[in-house]
């Protein structure tokens, strides 16, 4: 019994919202730099709104974020404290290649994530890479209208090439897209999509998302080819889907919602585009074109692993009923759950659920990369954040995936949470959306010392880590 002895222990981050320093370093501008706070927000990252510069009416919360470019060594350190066997992190493509599609790579790009992983060597954490975590160089935006265009796969394929050489000793963890179903959620922020007046977006999306698939099977036989260790993983926002009653036409719509988030997963995984997705997409005239070569593909490079996030379940409903909010998704309200500050449902046997019904799916190992509850901390006059309800959701999620671990028998190479350290706020923009067990002085209007503290939370995972989960 117990979790396995190399269970891989971590946190997990995304450059664009810890980073900062988006104009140092000879880094080029990318989606997510311009994607501001406030209520123009939702309208830019679902490609409704185009705003492919910064102006002086909005704030770009990704600009200094929480000043990691600067700080990592400080925060990695913190991470070692804790006991991190492991840690989720992407990389800011534009930093490697400013515009995308230049012939060399920027070397103070490179050096920099090489310093990164040199500390975290210091304290034997592992790097687990996501290649691109809502990253996409503005440059080859306006160049070929993101990832609609197929010219994207050689640009992030050039990418993919020289980290998987030049970071060959320090990663064998890499996922190829971080939650690649956003892509039909938040479409300018998972991938560079930005919608014309009367243009089938349907089809734009699924459009991108084959050339993303199809970049990411290729990346996969390139991680092999360079290094025969390199786990590759695809990376989709989970949680499962639950009917509304057991009306049959809500497990009907239910099962619906389902299909379409594993899509994805479907395709990296299994190799190839299950039947119902061909058959819906074709009925509805949105089935992406394909290049010959492009099903053997698939085929030939499915990925080692799966990751997933999970914040919550979701309640489908075939009639109206109350909203609620979620990850980027909106559903029916759960009856039987609780919820977070930001309306989140909290539904830990969901994440049990959800372990089941993905090992079942694909029986292949499977990796929890983001798990975590946003809120708002309120430190002490010494600076200290007393964050019990963090701990206690945590505690249940972490019960309920040893649970799966332990009595399911399902695969899992390691645990992430979102995130070890407060960070920006990905569907929001906002800071005062705290995720970490570390806090961090900087203020919802961009004021603050950026000086780091630990929370009560941290004591907690040191302990939770130590104990290899036994102690939660
Ligand atoms: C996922 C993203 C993360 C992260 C997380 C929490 O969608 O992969 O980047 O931010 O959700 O969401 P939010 O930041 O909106 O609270």
């Amino acid at each position: 019994m117990g979790l396995p002895e190399n269970f891989l222990w971590g946190g997990a981050s995304a450059a664009n919202q810890c980073e900062g320093g988006i104009f140092e370093g000879g880094r080029g501008l990318a989606n997510v730099d311009v994607c501001p706070s406030g209520a123009d927000r939702h309208a830019v990252i679902t490609g409704h709104k185009k705003m492919y510069q910064m102006d002086k009416e909005h704030h770009y919360p990704a600009a200094e974020a929480v000043d990691f470019y600067h700080r990592f060594q400080e925060d990695i350190k913190l991470f070692g404290e804790m006991g991190f066997k492991v840690y989720r992190m992407s990389i800011a493509w534009t930093r490697i290649f400013p515009h995308g599609d230049e012939e060399e790579p920027n070397e103070e790009g490179l050096l920099f994530y090489e310093k990164v992983f040199e500390e975290c060597r210091k304290y034997q954490i592992q790097p687990l890479v996501t290649i691109s975590h809502f990253d996409c160089p503005m440059y080859l935006i306006e160049k070929y209208g993101g990832w609609r265009d197929r010219r994207m796969i050689d640009c992030y394929l050039r990418l993919c090439k020289v980290l998987f050489t030049r970071y060959r000793d320090y990663v064998t963890y890499w996922l190829t897209f971080n939650e690649i179903n956003m892509i039909l959620h938040a479409p300018f922020m998972g991938a560079g999509l930005c919608f014309e007046e009367g243009e089938e977006e349907e089809q734009v999306k699924y459009q991108a998302a084959h050339h993303e698939l199809i970049a990411s099977a290729l990346a996969t036989k390139l991680a092999h080819k360079i290094n025969p260790e390199n786990q590759v993983g695809c990376m989709f926002a989970a949680g499962s889907v639950y009917p509304y009653s057991c009306k049959p036409q809500d497990v009907w719509e239910a099962m619906l919602v389902e299909q379409e988030n594993y899509f994805f997963v479907d395709v990296q995984a299994r190799g190839y585009y299950p039947s119902y997705a061909v058959k819906r997409l074709q009925k509805k005239g949105v089935y992406p074109k394909m290049q010959e070569g492009d099903i053997e593909t698939l085929r030939a490079y499915p990925v080692d692993f799966i990751s997933f996030s999970y914040y919550n379940s979701r309640c489908i409903a075939s009639e109206e009923q109350k909203t609620a909010e979620g990850n980027l998704f909106q559903s029916a309200k759960n009856p039987y759950l609780s919820f977070s500050e930001w309306g989140w449902p909290i539904d830990p046997l969901g994440l049990r659920i959800t372990l089941n019904q993905v090992y079942d799916r694909y029986q292949k190992p499977l990796f929890i990369v983001e798990n975590g509850l946003g809120a708002l901390d309120k430190p002490d006059s010494d600076g200290y954040v007393a964050d019990d309800y963090r701990i206690d959701y945590l505690r249940e999620h972490i019960r309920a995936m040893k649970a799966a671990v332990e009595e399911d028998g399902v695969e899992l190479i390691g645990y992430t949470s979102w995130a070890p350290i407060d960070l920006i706020s990905a569907g929001t923009g906002e800071m005062k959306k705290r995720y970490g067990f570390v806090y961090v002085d900087k203020q919802e209007d961009g004021s603050g010392s950026l000086v780091r503290k630990r929370k009560k939370s941290f004591y907690w995972y040191q302990k939770v880590i130590e104990s290899n989960g036994e102690r939660v």
